[in-house]
């Protein structure tokens, strides 16, 4: 995927949906949503970042580029359209907490779950803490995951992590994001939470989640990955 990479990027900042979306599709025919989310979406809004922080584009073409990754994100969900809760799939909400507006990670994460078979709530970016921890209470989701980008935003995440492990339907609580993947955090995270630096880290879970399913087994966290 790396040789379509520089057209991917090209093609985002052109704000040119036609072409991003028919570089995924191709891709599509061989690689899997877990692939071009990994190896060609997040490593082209890296770069996007890696040229905003250069100066080499303006805040504006950031912009754009973000847009129509959002919208190529939206079409690879296509095939997946959730229909009314299906009581036979576990639940899981996604969010990223408040004054955290960097979301297409967390979008992937949630479309994910759904490839995988579960009923998922994408609640967006920026969502307070009173806010999930209603829509927790009552939609009582199996896991809940949050997404953080911003270095300045991590102090808060501890209150986010108490008041979900308060919760008597005791869910499984996942962190994951820019900061997740670029600083060690294990002291400020709660010894339960699930902290996972990347996507297959996170595949490689819901597969074992999906078979133990299937085995009437309740999965127990990989414990290689709890801080
Ligand atoms: C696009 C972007 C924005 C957009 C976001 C729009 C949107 N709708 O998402 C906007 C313009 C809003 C924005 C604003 C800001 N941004 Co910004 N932004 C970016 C940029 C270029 C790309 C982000 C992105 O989409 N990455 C792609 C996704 C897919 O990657 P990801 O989030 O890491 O997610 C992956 C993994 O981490 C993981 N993952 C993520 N969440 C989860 C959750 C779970 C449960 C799991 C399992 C896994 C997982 O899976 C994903 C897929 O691989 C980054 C550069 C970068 N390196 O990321 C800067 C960046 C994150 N931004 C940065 C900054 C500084 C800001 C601002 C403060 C700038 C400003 N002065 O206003 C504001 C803050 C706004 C706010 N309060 O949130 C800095 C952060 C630096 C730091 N030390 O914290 C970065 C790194 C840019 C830089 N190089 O300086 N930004």
């Amino acid at each position: 995927m790396r040789n379509e990479l520089p057209d991917f990027v090209e093609a985002i900042l052109d704000g040119d949906q036609g072409k991003s979306f028919e570089i995924v599709r191709r891709l599509r025919d061989k690689h899997s949503r877990l692939d071009i989310y990994h190896s060609l979406i997040t490593p082209a809004m890296y770069e996007i970042g890696k040229l905003w922080q250069e100066n080499r584009i303006t805040v504006a073409d950031e912009h754009l580029a973000t847009g129509v990754c959002d919208f190529v994100l939206s079409q690879t969900e296509f095939d997946l359209l959730q229909k009314p809760l299906s009581s036979s799939k576990p639940k899981a909400m996604f969010f990223s907490i408040e004054d955290e507006w960097h979301q297409l990670g967390i979008k992937m994460v949630s479309i994910l779950f759904k490839e995988h078979g579960w009923n998922v709530r994408y609640l967006n970016a920026n969502l307070p803490l009173d806010h999930a921890l209603n829509n927790a209470k009552v939609w009582k989701p199996e896991v809940i995951g949050m997404s953080i980008s911003l270095a300045y935003r991590a102090p808060d995440l501890p209150e986010y992590i108490e008041a979900f492990n308060k919760l008597p339907s005791r869910p499984t609580i996942l962190i994951g994001g820019r900061v997740m993947s670029s600083y060690d955090l294990s002291s400020i995270i709660p010894g339960n939470t699930m902290v996972m630096k990347d996507l297959p880290e996170l595949n490689s879970w819901l597969k074992v989640k999906k078979q133990n399913r299937r085995d009437g087994i309740n999965a127990q966290p990989n414990t290689s990955s709890l801080h």
